[in-house]
């Protein structure tokens, strides 16, 4: 499996965390889908990473159905529950970090894009956007109260995304102080970085 990404990428880190967690060997791509030479218009019509390419089939994207697909290939750590509440609780998880992941990225899109002209950027967007960030990460403490996993009693894919999701609000928003104002985030972030998924793919 050859995996198309770029080491910033909260997005594909989750697929790279998944991978390692699975013990799942596969080639990792670097692709900068921002330059104007990329070629992921090829792999991916929607010009996005993560990307997965098989051989002999399809492209695979976006990280929601490579991560689904990934769990299925090992039976090492299930990393999503098959059915019910459960199944449904950790893709509602996956989906709050995402959702966060997604309102960042317009943020950040909106106040530092360099084709977009400086009279065109939106405070009011960004605004909006942050707040969906801010309220994004508000919700996940309180969903994880004092449990030692966001669902369930072993890692899922919920603290996965989780933990991807606040990795990457500290990497491009330092001033967003979440470890400060939520120590139950804090604790569950320091305890993923001792796992070598997590520690190996730190953004940068
Ligand atoms: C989001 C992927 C994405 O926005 C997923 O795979 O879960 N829902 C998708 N990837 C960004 C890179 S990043 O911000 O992590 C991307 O490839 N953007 C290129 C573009 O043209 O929007």
């Amino acid at each position: 499996m050859k995996l198309i990404g770029s080491a910033a990428s909260p997005y594909v880190r989750k697929v790279r965390v998944v991978m390692a967690e699975k013990r799942l060997d596969y080639q990792f791509v670097q692709e900068n889908v921002w330059a104007d030479d990329t070629t992921i218009g090829h792999s991916n019509p929607l010009g996005k990473v993560p990307c997965l390419i098989m051989e002999g089939s399809e492209a695979m994207f976006d990280s929601r159905v490579i991560v689904e697909y990934l769990d299925t290939l090992s039976p090492v750590g299930k990393l999503i529950p098959s059915q019910g509440r459960e199944r449904a609780e950790v893709k509602t998880w996956e989906a709050l970090a995402d959702g966060v992941l997604d309102a960042g990225v317009l943020w950040r899109l909106e106040a530092t894009w360099p084709k977009r002209a400086d009279g065109e950027r939106s405070q009011a967007w960004i605004e909006r956007q942050r707040a969906k960030v801010l309220a994004g990460i508000a919700a996940m403490s309180k969903g994880l109260g004092d449990k030692p996993f966001c669902s369930g009693i072993h890692l899922s894919l919920s603290d996965i995304a989780v933990g991807c999701a606040l990795g990457w609000v500290s990497f491009r928003f330092p001033e967003i102080d979440w470890r400060a104002e939520f120590p139950n985030l804090d604790r569950l972030h320091e305890k993923l970085l001792q796992r070598p998924s997590f520690a190996d793919t730190q953004p940068s």
